[in-house]
């Protein structure tokens, strides 16, 4: 039996939606512009071995109840865009969303972490027919979107690697190279972007 219990079916229905009215935005945008608005997008359900982690690490149980109200990315969609005006460009059609909210945002490309971490990350509060954790109907469920580039993708993919490593020699200096690493990424994704605009005209 999932973590998730009886919610799992309606989790899963909630990424697949959103998924789609994102696709369905971009395919507009494509109609109207000709470019597509992201790369790719990536969904998942947070998988039971890593949401009990995250709860013990919490000191909370591995219930539903704490994994979709003491956490809020057991649904979370990557969205991995080639130039960073097309991030900014998703994040306002998400917020105009029907049945969605958001209810936090943290802007890690203007505010980079101090170990070069850029993203944009929203926290959607997503009203649905089915039941919540709390009994309500309609009920609401806590969804993650994380926004980036396909250079700070390609970053974040490393450094996570990085993470999950016990053995590295030398890591400080690891870390010191995927700061530098992240800042040159970032110069680069803002000279990508200006050079779009001027060839645009
Ligand atoms: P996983 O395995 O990728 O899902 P939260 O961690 O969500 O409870 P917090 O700290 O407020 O709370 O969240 P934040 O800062 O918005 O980060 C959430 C997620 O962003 C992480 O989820 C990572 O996926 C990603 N992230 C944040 N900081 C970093 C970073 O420095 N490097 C990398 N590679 N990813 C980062 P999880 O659950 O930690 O991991």
């Amino acid at each position: 039996m999932s973590i998730y219990g009886e919610y799992i079916n309606t989790m899963e229905k909630i990424m697949e939606d959103l998924e789609k009215k994102i696709e369905d935005n971009s395919s507009r945008h494509e109609a109207l512009h000709g470019e597509k608005l992201f790369e790719h997008i990536i969904c998942r359900i947070k998988s039971d071995e890593s949401m009990g982690d995250k709860l013990a690490l919490a000191g909370l149980e591995p219930t539903a109840y704490n994994a979709l109200r003491g956490m809020h990315d057991a649904i979370g969609l990557r969205i991995v865009c080639l130039f960073i005006d097309d991030v900014y460009k998703n994040v306002d059609l998400i917020k105009s969303l029907p049945g969605c909210t958001i209810t936090e945002e943290k802007d890690y490309i203007q505010n980079a972490k101090p170990n070069g971490y850029r993203s944009y990350h929203m926290i959607l509060d997503v009203t649905t027919d089915d039941p919540d954790v709390d009994g309500n109907v309609p009920g609401h469920f806590p969804v993650e979107i994380q926004l980036r580039t396909i250079a700070m993708d390609t970053w974040a993919a490393l450094e996570h690697e990085m993470n999950y490593k016990k053995d590295i020699e030398n890591p400080e200096l690891i870390q010191q190279e995927l700061r530098r690493c992240a800042n040159e990424l970032a110069s680069c994704d803002v000279s990508m972007q200006t050079l779009r605009k001027i060839i645009r005209g």
